[in-house]
């Protein structure tokens, strides 16, 4: 049994940016940062959007965060209390991520009395556009109260501010702030409603971008007083009428009611847990730390859409741009084709609709077909910039090349694409523009191909793989592997093309020769060069010339940093030039084609390359994890499998990429670790039109359960430690 709830005890400022993602709670639309009430921009507070973006100037193009509407503090007896400044007597918060509900205690002495606020709050999982909250305050003593409350709409931002102008007003008691982005001019609107059980004197007061309400009461000892606040939050790209609907909104939210609309909301969150829970028997810890990863992903899960995808950081912030990065595909897609098959197809709209993006991106490097974004925003805009890490010995940018060489963006698209019509039994995503996606990214790797003079085969150059240390490399064994699969999913396209609706054929048909396309893509399955096992060693060679690389211990390499932030990439970065790599890359490979590969050359693989691996990156651990269970070795998956899980309840990972903040939510490894759960110690697979299990679970985990779609129908599955049950749920 675990209680679905996490708190923290005590009041540390450290962990004031920590906590902002840990105790995050979301809805697809937005996500709230578990920041306090009181918090000002110091604090990072913030209400992120998704799929909307800004930029100004020649900074980072970054996804907006609205004015905060939950604004609130308190003074008594003309002492202002707010933390981090005034430190409490105690203080508490909590989450419960079962239902998306945060929460906060915080005393202070006062005039020989204590003082107490309360406070919960979620953004509703029924309806995406509201937020709601509870706001309590007690003391021990009479007093004279000030609660503050309203909109502040100095946001924070990393690379704003991306509000020109912030309209503020009240009208009919509904508070109003109106942002207007510098570069298209959207509004960002948010709108709040208040409702209390006591009476009190208004005041309303505009500071600067602030627009707060001041409720004064002469506050008796023991009573409780309770505000209610109801805030919505719209953009101008929600439709025409969007000002509105926030108004409408929050008045319709009042009406109903606190405990109406919290009920609504849970009753959704218990809709969806009714799926995606999973149970293990024997490691209460396990199953909390896999539940509260799922927590997650449903909390940035865009069910509101029907094209849009999930960023790296998923809505705890701007870090990395708000981008969609092959996280979504390759880390994230699973666990949404298992226990939501609606919003898989969400995720790989938002490539569909993204691929003119893609197509005008390899031909601005020279090239045909499609490259996907590394760092997507809308349109398939590829926000990577040429400089994305800061030297933290000269303050200079220094040149990356993830923009133009992480070419196995487009492959992951179309893995995304194959999972979903394999797992689903659909081709509704082939007639929905998927086939054309495919066939671009073949095209694409294809105008690639390298062939030496003296050599029939074809190469891969001038690549980064998964390894993002390594720059600039040739066949890394990972993207060629991925190129080659998407060759092979061209091909097998274009023969499920006549299963596809006749329109669909005849505009497929008229805009690529498909014959010749066939035999030059069989030509390259063929031929493509996919670097094999060493054969004395077993071996795959990341990448040519690996293997000549200083041999160095991860512990020794550590020994030579000169600053804590330094990057370990790049020219001079301290890993380039040694055999030490950020994150699984072969090791991801053969977790993806294991079946190719022999169960000598698996673990030898991961016992070579595991020791080598810094899992500098969120997304490493899983991967490892996976082939361990592959390997038999679910000893050695489940410390990389706790890794994965708990990355955002440790709030342990990298925090800085050079000088660039990079901290927030880690939905990549959350998904890694339901797939670690489901697809490594369950062995959920597919197997010639079948759902199949080959589990491998813990020693301590007695069993195993969880449900999963597969073409269509819901599957009840049950492992033991020597058992395995698959079953059709009938509806
Ligand atoms: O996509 C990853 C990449 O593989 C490693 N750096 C962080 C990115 C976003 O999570």
């Amino acid at each position: 049994m675990i209680n679905w709830r996490i708190e923290e005890i005590g009041f540390d400022p450290e962990q004031i940016t920590t906590n902002g993602n840990k105790f995050l709670v979301g809805n697809g639309y937005l996500g709230i940062r578990g920041t306090l009430q009181e918090y000002e921009k110091t604090e990072f507070p913030a209400i992120n959007l998704a799929g909307i973006y800004d930029q100004v100037g020649d900074a980072w193009r970054e996804p907006l965060n609205a004015p905060n509407g939950l604004y609130t503090y308190v003074t008594f007896n003309d002492k202002q209390f707010c933390l981090p400044m005034d430190m409490p007597a105690d203080h508490s918060i909590s989450l419960n991520y079962r239902h998306g509900i945060f929460t906060r205690d915080t005393s202070w002495y006062c005039d020989g009395g204590a003082i107490t606020v309360n406070a919960e709050r979620f953004a509703s999982m029924d309806e995406k556009h509201l937020i709601v909250m509870k706001y309590s305050f007690q003391s021990e003593i009479d007093g004279e109260l000030q609660i503050h409350t309203g909109i502040d709409g100095e946001v924070w931002d990393i690379n704003g501010p991306h509000y020109d102008e912030m309209l503020l007003s009240v009208e009919n008691n509904i508070a109003k702030a109106i942002g207007i982005t510098h570069e298209s001019k959207d509004q960002v609107i948010v709108c709040e409603s208040i409702h209390t059980n006591f009476t009190y004197v208004e005041q309303i007061i505009t500071e600067g971008r602030k627009l707060i309400r001041c409720l004064n009461i002469s506050a008796k000892a023991g009573k409780t007083y309770q505000l209610y606040k109801y805030i919505s939050v719209y953009t101008s790209k929600d439709g025409m009428d969007f000002d509105l609907q926030a108004c409408n909104l929050v008045s319709n939210s009042k009406y109903l009611g606190y405990l109406e609309v919290r009920n609504k909301h849970i009753a959704v969150w218990e809709e969806k847990w009714s799926v995606s829970e999973v149970f293990i028997e024997g490691d209460d810890a396990s199953m909390e730390a896999l539940n509260y990863s799922t927590y997650h992903l449903h909390c940035i899960a865009p069910r509101h859409a029907d094209s849009l995808s999930i960023a790296a950081r998923g809505l705890s912030g701007q870090t990395y741009k708000g981008a969609v990065f092959w996280d979504t595909e390759m880390f994230m897609l699973d666990f949404f084709l298992f226990t939501e098959p609606a919003v898989a197809k969400t995720l790989l709209k938002y490539r569909i609709d993204t691929l003119e993006g893609a197509k005008k991106k390899a031909k601005h490097y020279g090239y045909e077909g499609a490259f996907y974004a590394w760092e997507s925003q809308e349109g398939g805009y590829d926000a990577c910039s040429d400089y994305n890490v800061t030297d933290v010995f000269t303050g200079r940018q220094m040149r990356t090349y993830f923009k133009d060489k992480q070419i196995h963006i487009s492959a992951a698209v179309v893995y995304g694409i194959m999972r979903y019509v394999d797992y689903t039994g659909n081709y509704d995503l082939l007639t929905e523009g998927g086939i054309e996606v495919i066939l671009e990214c073949a095209n694409f790797y294809y105008d690639l191909l390298v062939k030496k003079v003296h050599l029939e085969r074809y190469e891969l150059h001038d690549v980064i793989g998964p390894d993002e240390y390594h720059e600039r490399v040739n066949n890394n064994a990972y993207t060629n592997r991925m190129a080659k699969y998407t060759i092979e999913s061209a091909i097998r396209a274009i023969k499920l093309l006549p299963k596809l609706d006749e329109n669909v054929q005849s505009k497929v048909r008229e805009q690529y020769k498909l014959d010749m396309l066939l035999i030059l893509y069989q030509d390259v399955n063929s031929n493509l060069y996919i670097p094999k096992p060493g054969s004395e060693t077993g071996i795959i060679e990341q990448f040519d010339g690996y293997e000549k690389l200083e041999e160095v211990g991860l512990e020794e390499l550590r020994g030579r940093i000169l600053h804590e932030k330094e990057y370990w990439g790049g020219a001079y970065g301290i890993a380039s030039h040694t055999k030490i790599i950020k994150q699984a890359d072969v090791v991801t490979m053969l977790n993806l084609f294991s079946g190719e590969y022999s169960d000598e050359v698996l673990l030898k693989n991961w016992e070579y390359y595991e020791p080598r691996t810094e899992h500098g990156s969120s997304l490493s651990a899983c991967m490892y994890a996976m082939l361990a269970c592959k390997c038999n070795m679910p000893e050695k998956a489940f410390p990389l499998f706790l890794k994965s899980a708990t990355s955002d309840l440790s709030g342990h990972g990298k925090q800085w990429a050079g000088l660039i903040y990079i901290g927030g939510t880690h939905p990549a490894s959350s998904g890694g670790a339901y797939m670690t759960a489901v697809e490594g110690f369950a062995g959920i697979h597919h197997e010639n039109g079948k759902l199949v299990a080959r589990p491998v679970l813990p020693k301590n985990w007695s069993r195993l359960r969880c449900k999963v779609y597969y073409q269509g129908e819901l599957h009840q599955v049950e492992i033991t430690q020597d058992q395995a049950k698959i079953s059709k749920i009938n509806n």
